[in-house]
């Protein structure tokens, strides 16, 4: 007799289809048929998390790397946890299919009150809260309208780059169900409207020709294009400068003739800020402009001087266009735009200097980012968590292809620990590497020891500078003062019986060099170097931003 294909298997089956290898899972007696019937049809590997919030940022960290990706849950004391972690993806705009297992049908509107809710008993109330940050919310209510429903919310997810919710009632996962056709449906992108599009490339064409000094800045979201080709090409046709912000580090390769560093306003690196500000024509491609990269409001490119390329809309010189996405403007755009190079030709990338110091004295921030800068080849991916670990990264040079991820829309610290293990099972074949503070690294530790228990070698770079040193140069308190751990001592715990974790101190330069070299050989686990840092020695853009970011928040209210 063939066994029943179910909801489950459905749900399985699309996940594979649409690109997954792994789906993450936190076990509940509410999804733990929905978890067999996944394991069963087999298209991704199960791949479990110590909580529901590092499930969640590892799911990001994979969708960054990996496209998309799927996360299981369990109902309530579960998905409440997770859904920082989703507000992370909509923030980051990461198609992250967030699966919660849900009650019994028959106990929807019964009156029945059930184990791991708030004891009402309208269970519609965690997709109500997880509205706010998915494109699309799915209960499913019977199985004949599953796959329609699946099929709603992964397709939402990928057209519009944000996670999708699907409630999946624990009856409902092994309910007997139709299999999925092809996906091409839900890969499908909307044909663009030529007419619109035609018009914003005539009117960008103008606003290129019409200035004399025209500029490329590269925002977070063109991480969406899944590559970096369309804006070369793009920046290639025009001939003009390039530089991207800070969210976008990487996103335009660094030995490429055109690029001009990161702008972030006076805390910019490589003369970026010279380029954009004396531009009067600044291309900018799906950015970000939040408090933090403005530098609390102060650095901007003019609006009459910017064609602002968004996912979905483009607008130039007082008239906005719609109807078709990113990729295709910046396509259609590489085949019509006129050469500017102007921006090019009159600037040059000025060098970025990570000092060292002696071997032997103790370990200053600027000696650990040079080695760490010089630790990154072209297949390596650096995970960069709030804190000055942003402002490290942002200065350090990088080689073509070597990528990094940070999180700075959403800044919550903690992310980075999971996420760098979701990039690292997206993507094998690359070194990855992490930098994260002491504080940010309390709040999701325990994950380095999935990181053990699926042998996989992140080389973490824990800088211990004892407290919250970000905040302590924004806004000053005793709140900003941490207990100390013992973190490279953590993975002895971490690895148990079984583990090949490795745990090491770095207290002087030689030390960190030794480390460093101990984590390349080490490729059965991850090697955790333990920075140790003054609390009061970090980078000098971190303490000039972070003046004009507590200014921002100071100001008083306006009295009308
Ligand atoms: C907080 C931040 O140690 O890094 O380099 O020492 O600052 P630095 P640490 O990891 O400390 C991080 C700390 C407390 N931000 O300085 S950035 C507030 C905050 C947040 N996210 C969440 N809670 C609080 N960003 C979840
Ligand atoms: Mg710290």
């Amino acid at each position: 007799m063939t066994k029943t294909y179910t909801v489950g298997n459905y749900l399985s089956e699309r996940l594979g289809q649409i690109g997954l290898k792994h789906h993450f899972a936190v076990a509940g007696d509410f999804n733990l048929v929905l978890l067999d019937q996944l394991l069963e049809e087999g298209s991704t590997k199960q791949i479990y998390s110590c909580n529901e919030l590092n499930c969640g940022y590892t799911a990001e960290g994979y969708a960054r790397a990996n496209g998309a990706a799927a996360m299981v849950i369990t109902f309530n004391v579960g998905a409440l946890s997770a859904i920082n972690a989703i507000g992370s993806a909509y923030a980051e705009s990461q198609p992250v299919i967030f699966i919660s297992g849900g009650p019994n049908t028959n106990d929807q509107g019964a009156g029945h009150i059930l184990h791991h809710t708030i004891g009402t008993t309208d269970y519609g109330y965690q997709a109500e809260m997880v509205r706010h940050v998915t494109c699309a919310t799915e209960i499913l209510r019977s199985a004949e309208n599953a796959p329609a429903q699946i099929d709603n919310a992964i397709r939402t997810a990928l057209r519009l780059r944000k996670p999708a919710y699907i409630e999946v009632p624990c009856n409902l996962a092994a309910a007997p169900c139709t299999r999925p056709g092809p996906v091409s449906g839900l890969l499908a992108e909307t044909t663009p409207d030529k007419v619109s599009l035609d018009a914003a490339i005539k009117a960008a064409c103008t606003f290129i020709e019409t200035r004399k000094n025209v500029a490329i800045l590269v925002g977070s979201r063109v991480r969406t294009l899944g590559s970096l080709e369309p804006v070369v090409a793009l920046a290639e046709r025009i001939g003009c400068a390039v530089t991207v912000m800070a969210g976008a580090k990487s996103f335009f390769p660094e030995n490429h003739p055109s690029f001009r560093g990161v702008y972030w306003g006076e805390v910019s690196t490589n003369g970026a800020q010279d380029v954009i500000e004396k531009a009067d024509g600044v291309i900018c491609l799906a950015p970000i402009f939040n408090d933090y990269a403005t530098v609390g409001w102060q650095s901007q490119p003019d609006a009459k001087n910017m064609l602002l390329a968004d996912l979905n809309e483009v607008t130039v010189d007082g008239q906005s266009f719609t109807g078709f996405h990113l990729g295709a403007f910046i396509a259609a755009l590489s085949e019509k735009a006129p050469r500017r190079t102007a921006s090019v030709e009159s600037t040059k990338l000025l060098p970025e200097v990570i000092p060292g110091s002696a071997p032997e004295a103790p370990l200053t921030n600027d000696e650990m980012a040079r080695q760490i800068n010089g630790l990154l080849d072209s297949k390596t991916t650096l995970t960069a968590e709030t804190g000055d670990s942003w402002f490290n990264a942002i200065r350090m040079t990088l080689p073509g292809g070597a990528r990094v991820e940070t999180e700075m829309q959403w800044g919550s610290i903690g992310w980075s620990v999971p996420a760098s293990l979701g990039t690292a099972y997206a993507e094998p074949d690359r070194q990855h590497v992490l930098m994260v503070g002491d504080g940010s690294f309390q709040l999701t530790a325990q994950e380095v020891a999935q990181m053990v228990r699926y042998e996989i070698p992140v080389i973490i770079f824990l800088i211990n500078n004892r407290g919250y040193v970000i905040e302590i140069k924004i806004h000053d308190g005793p709140y900003n003062y941490i207990k100390n751990w013992d973190y490279a001592g953590l993975i002895k715990a971490f690895n148990a019986e079984d583990g090949h974790g490795l745990g090491l101190h770095a207290r002087t330069g030689a030390e960190l060099a030794d480390a460093i070299s101990k984590a390349k050989a080490n490729k059965k686990g991850p090697t955790l170097i333990e920075c140790s840092i003054a609390t009061e020695d970090c980078t000098d853009t971190l303490v000039r931003w972070g003046k004009k970011v507590a200014a921002a928040n100071g100001r008083p209210p306006h009295v009308s």
